[in-house]
């Protein structure tokens, strides 16, 4: 039966070789039968710019995707808040698609909205205030105009104030917030949105304007791999 994956939050990098290894095993072996893979943001730790394709891991990446596509698979990328510098150099090397979020598809029949999930996060202000600066084009033409050791330097450093500052967070203030879901499937045609970001995979039904909604929170991939697999029945959650 033809069907479609969804993956998010792999967080690859080479300091987790294991994730790498299912990763590989999960392009080869189910990603193959698929029409389509969607990688809802997030598949690198972190993503510098595209000069970082010179990184064994990074291309080794790129080459298992590009391989994936020519193979009949079609690869669509829509960045998440880690690699939203991913540009068309990676997307070329890696024979994929990029999307821009939100991303509307059919989806055997099913009007279907694909987002990072970033966004939905309403109540995480000093989040989004940072996310609205670093998504501005001249910001990043500065940033990428840097040396790449420098860039990395900089994010490392980004990535452990993010740690220390989500430890401050409230749980609730870092997940989505019901109605910035409703706003979306609201502007963007009901009734399904599928996601990653939080790391806490479900299906959560909201009702909306009188529709009935499904949303699907992809899982992350730090314990083991996880994807969602939908066809023309429906879409099911499935943990490697
Ligand atoms: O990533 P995750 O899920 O652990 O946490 C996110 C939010 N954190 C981030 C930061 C990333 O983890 C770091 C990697 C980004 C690489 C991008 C490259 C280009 C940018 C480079 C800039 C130097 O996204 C976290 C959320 C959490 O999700 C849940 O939603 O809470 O947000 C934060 O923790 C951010 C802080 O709240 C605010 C940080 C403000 C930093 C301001 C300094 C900017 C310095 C710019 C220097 C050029
Ligand atoms: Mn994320």
């Amino acid at each position: 039966m033809k069907h479609s994956l969804f993956i998010a939050d792999l967080h690859l990098c080479a300091e987790r070789p294991q994730t790498t290894l299912i990763f590989e095993d999960f392009v080869r072996h189910t990603a193959s039968g698929a029409e389509a893979l969607y990688i809802l943001g997030d598949l690198f730790e972190y993503w510098a710019g595209d000069d970082d394709l010179a990184d064994p891991h990074h291309a080794r990446i790129a080459h298992l995707l590009a391989e994936l596509s020519g193979s009949g698979t079609a690869i669509f990328i829509l960045p998440g808040n880690r690699d939203f510098l991913m540009g068309e150099a990676f997307v070329t090397a890696s024979r994929a698609r990029l999307l821009s979020e939100p991303a509307r598809i059919d989806l055997y029949g099913t009007p279907t909205l694909l987002m990072h999930g970033d966004m939905l996060c309403r109540d995480d202000t000093a989040y989004l205030a940072f996310r609205a600066m670093v998504r501005q084009p001249d910001w990043q033409a500065a940033f990428l105009a840097r040396p790449l050791a420098e860039r990395k330097a900089e994010i490392e450093a980004l990535r452990r104030r993010s740690e220390r500052d989500k430890q401050l967070k409230l749980a609730a203030q870092m997940d989505v917030h019901s109605g910035e879901v409703a706003a979306v499937l609201r502007e963007n045609g009901y009734p399904r949105l599928i996601h990653g970001h939080t790391h806490r995979p479900a299906r959560h039904l909201h009702r909306v304007d009188g529709h009935d909604c499904e949303r699907w929170v992809l899982g992350s991939w730090h314990e083991h791999g996880s994807y969602l697999r939908c066809d023309a029945a429906g879409c099911a959650a499935i943990q490697i």
